[in-house]
């Protein structure tokens, strides 16, 4: 190979950084401006980011739209470029893309998260406007994964377009989108680590000579190693080529605490020294493994990986979600003291990645094989070419420790009542080989990296042996949600850790529903209150760190999500976020870092959400407060309450509070905080107080209505001086579960409300004083069609329709309304309110006379008018 000369390689490398554009090949992104239809009739202009499912996965409607969506924008490419190559690149179109360029078919593309590239130069005309035209299709197919998870699968071009222009030598495009080298590290350890860089380079042209620069720099921008290498480029042809660098000597070694990066720049120049093309890669020297008794080890140190699971979707963006906003997912994953994310289930934008390169954040990351497969060649095909894209895309990365491609792959098998016994075996078979041949494929291109797969609760995958196939295997356990009780936890894994001694385990899920509107004091399962989400992340986190054989545990999930068939206390949102769909953190997020921080101190106290908070008579109130320090000193209103001792990070504190507002101070040594909340405390129902009182009928929960204003209460059974039900009871709850009616309610956003109900209540009482009263009360018809939901594992699959529901409606013998038939009069599921205006001596008696089944009832507001 012909070696440059230096000098005038260096020569022509300063005239080239001087005047960049000419010499460098160049990627803008084509964001802006495109026609978007859904029918090729009507057009409306849109800009990238964008999906079409952002309103419909969320509105009372069952269903969004899963179909096609048209795309099309003109770029004007000119008459100088024409001796240079062009690409276009999608960072991601869910989930078949067909691209059009001036009316000629460029490329068919599956598979919703992953980019693609397609050359176009020869299908352009240069100097003159071109037309891009992309066809969308994001309707289900049984041959793209995903075929089927909790979450909404948005239709669209939801990241960036890219347009690239190479000169006719550069790191090549063409291997399934990837930046066109690959860094490996060897020899890596406290004393030297090694790098070396595979690359792929193109010739567009006839045979050439070239010449490749690789340097790398530490952090403080030092020159620490350089390679040349000389290059004959065959004609029109890939070259592959290998650089291996001597090792670093005591190199600055990468981990969480200490994020130190080294830079790669790669220089391809042709024989007179003008830059071709120029690549730079963030370089983290590290190491990891796995041990079955010890746990996870980073740089030869054992590292418990606490962390989070994260999905992409934001709240009225859909997954259409500016990078900068997904950023700061990143930098509140950091804060909360988080080290690992798993980005699931499926690969996330690579701007995220790299600033966990930046920040310090181990990272699992996955392909979309959710649930179940199809025994196709083209699923198989099309899964494979996916973890391939996977793999390529995301390998330079050193944050990425973790590469999976399943997750809880039997879910359908073990849930679905209508599969014969055959074909769940050929189910297990496929599943079997599939996953198989996944992990074949990563271990070959990845070879340094962890494999790991994610399995709920079942002994399928035990009995399979699929569970045995990766390095690491993740559990994904809801015990104290959708099964058993949170204590069954540590059991569960100390027995698979007995039965498995050879397997390393990662608890990939866990958490309840949570929803800031719902607090109680006394949490219960599946009540989605923001008390029982603390008890049970509390419970786990000192399960597993109880136990050193458990690599780690991330929580299920960041953020709320879009997952539009749930009918969790906002429907169409999976409510298991430490923050919520937009992203302000619930109280559970401050607990997470009073537990994981430890350069600052930190204290919390968690009643930002307690709002509209009624007290009855001498109640008090149980409220958390978080801290890193290990004893806190509590004031309220003034009054020293004294100091507690903080374990796992919290103490629960029953706060004697007053009528009005009321100060709330801790303080430790280092640092102290002051929040203040508003209650009502009602000594006796004379209405003095208070003007309106709203109970949540049928529910042991506190439910704040941000559209009234007004906390409901929780019910009770009648006791004299006060309110409440003579008889009925709460409608489908059960040991087990603590949301009647797990559905979205139809003309409402005070689902919580509606969704607790008393059946069988013909009396209810409230001993008010005389005066006037506005009174509104609530109902929705229960019975309503099944709707499959595999996920919500406890639920109730035989309701039926049958059972006509009819009752008369008093408030003290006022006829309010006759003949109340919920299922006739109003749509499905719909929350009906019923308001009166009553003038009462003394007390309110509602009445629900039957004529025919068992009434209902879920929510009462009064109101005092004079
Ligand atoms: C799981 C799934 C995840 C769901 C989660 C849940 O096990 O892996 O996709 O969203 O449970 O919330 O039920």
């Amino acid at each position: 190979m012909p070696h440059i000369n230096h000098k005038i390689f260096l020569l022509s490398f300063v005239l080239c950084v001087a005047s960049p554009f000419l010499c460098l090949s160049q990627s803008k992104t084509i964001n802006s401006g495109w026609q978007y239809s859904q029918d090729k009739t009507t057009w409306e202009t849109v800009n990238i980011p964008h999906t079409w499912n952002k309103d419909d996965a969320f509105d009372d409607v069952r269903g969004y739209r899963r179909g096609m969506g048209y795309y099309k924008k003109q770029i004007f490419v000119s008459s100088e470029d024409e001796d240079q190559i062009f690409y276009l690149k999608f960072n991601a179109v869910n989930q078949e893309a067909t691209v059009f360029i001036n009316g000629k078919k460029a490329i068919n593309h599956k598979g919703g998260y992953t980019a693609f590239n397609v050359e176009i130069t020869s299908l352009l005309n240069f100097g003159a406007y071109n037309l891009i035209e992309v066809e969308v299709d994001n309707s289900h197919s049984d041959n793209i994964p995903p075929l089927d998870a909790d979450f909404t699968f948005y239709g669209g071009i939801y990241r960036d377009v890219e347009l690239i222009k190479v000169r006719k030598q550069h790191f090549s495009l063409k291997d399934f989108a990837s930046d066109g080298f690959y860094v490996t590290y060897y020899n890596v350890s406290n004393d030297k680590a090694g790098v070396k860089v595979d690359m792929l380079i193109d010739n567009f042209e006839s045979k050439t000579d070239a010449h490749l620069y690789l340097e790398i720099f530490d952090a403080e921008g030092n020159r620490v190693r350089e390679e040349h290498q000389g290059l004959t480029l065959k004609s029109n042809k890939t070259e592959a080529v290998k650089v291996t660098f001597p090792e670093i000597k005591n190199p600055n070694l990468w981990s969480p605490e200490h994020p130190y990066l080294y830079k790669l720049q790669l220089t391809l120049s042709d024989k007179h020294g003008t830059i071709l093309d120029q690549k730079k890669a963030n370089l983290g020297f590290r190491w990891v493994t796995v041990d079955t008794k010890k746990g996870f080890f980073l740089n030869g140190k054992p590292i418990k990986l606490i962390g989070v699971n994260r999905h992409q979707d934001f709240k009225d963006y859909g997954n259409a979600v500016p990078i900068e906003l997904q950023k700061q997912d990143i930098h509140l994953i950091k804060n909360m003291g988080a080290n690992v994310i798993r980005f699931a289930h499926y690969p996330h934008a690579r701007e995220l990645y790299k600033l966990c390169d930046e920040l310090g954040i181990l990272v699992w990351t996955e392909i979309p094989v959710i649930n179940l497969v199809t025994d196709s060649e083209s699923y198989f095909e099309t899964s494979l070419n996916m973890q391939k894209e996977h793999i390529k895309q995301y390998y330079n990365f050193p944050s990425v420790v973790m590469f999976g491609y399943m997750n809880e792959i039997f879910i359908r098998l073990v849930f679905n009542r209508n599969l014969t016994d055959e074909e769940k075996a050929e189910l297990k078979k496929t599943s079997l080989k599939l996953a198989t041949q996944l992990e074949d494929l990563t271990r070959t291109l990845a070879p340094n990296h962890i494999t790991v797969m994610a399995c709920h609760n079942a002994e399928v995958y035990n009995e399979t042996g699929i569970a045995d196939i990766p390095m690491l295997l993740g559990w994904n356990l809801y015990f104290g949600w959708y099964s058993k009780q949170i204590e069954d936890l540590g059991k569960f894994l100390d027995e698979q850790h007995k039965r498995f001694p050879n397997r390393s385990l990662l608890l990939s899920e866990y958490g309840p529903g949570a929803d800031v509107r719902i607090f109680t004091k006394t949490p219960k399962k599946f009540d989605f209150s923001a008390n029982y989400q603390a008890k049970l992340h509390q419970s786990y986190y000192k399960q597993i760190i109880d136990r050193p054989f458990v690599t780690g545990m991330t929580a299920w999930n960041f953020a709320d999500f879009g997952s539009e068939f749930r009918g969790d206390a906002i429907p169409h949102v999976n409510q298991k976020g430490l923050v919520q769909y937009d992203r302000t953190p619930k109280d559970i997020y401050y607990w997470y870092k009073s537990v994981l921080e430890d350069d600052e101190p930190v204290v919390h106290i968690a009643t930002d959400y307690l709002k509209g908070l009624t007290l009855f008579q001498n109640e008090t109130f149980p409220v958390q407060i978080y801290s890193n320090e290990s004893e806190v000193s509590v004031s309220l209103n003034e009054n020293n309450l004294g100091a507690y001792k903080v374990e796992n990070g919290s103490v629960t504190i029953d706060m004697p509070f007053k009528n009005g507002n009321n100060k709330i101070k801790v303080s430790t040594q280092a640092i102290s905080e002051e929040k203040s909340i508003e209650v009502n405390r009602i000594e006796k129902l004379d209405f003095e107080n208070f003007k309106r009182l709203g109970i949540n009928i049928g529910s042991h929960f506190n439910f704040y209505d941000e559209q009234q204003n007004i906390t409901f209460v929780p019910d009770q059974a009648y006791k004299k001086g006060w309110f409440g039900y003579k008889n009925g009871s709460a409608y489908g709850m059960t040991k087990d579960k603590n949301q009647g009616l797990p559905h979205n309610i139809k003309n409402t956003n005070a689902e919580p409300l509606f969704q607790t109900l008393l059946e069988g209540c013909t009396e209810y009482q409230l001993d008010v004083p005389e005066g006037n009263y506005k009174v509104t009360l609530y109902f929705v018809e229960p019975q309503i069609k099944q709707t499959e939901n595999i996920y919500n594992l406890s639920e109730e699959t035989s309701e039926s329709t049958k059972t006509q529901r009819i009752f008369d409606v008093y408030i003290n013998d006022t006829l309010i309304e006759k003949q109340l038939n919920l299922a006739k009069a109003y749509p499905e599921k719909y929350g009906v309110t019923l308001q009166a205006t009553i003038q009462t001596k003394k007390g309110l008696t509602l009445k629900l006379n039957a004529v025919e089944g068992l009434p209902v009832i879920s929510g009462i507001l009064i109101e005092k008018l004079d």
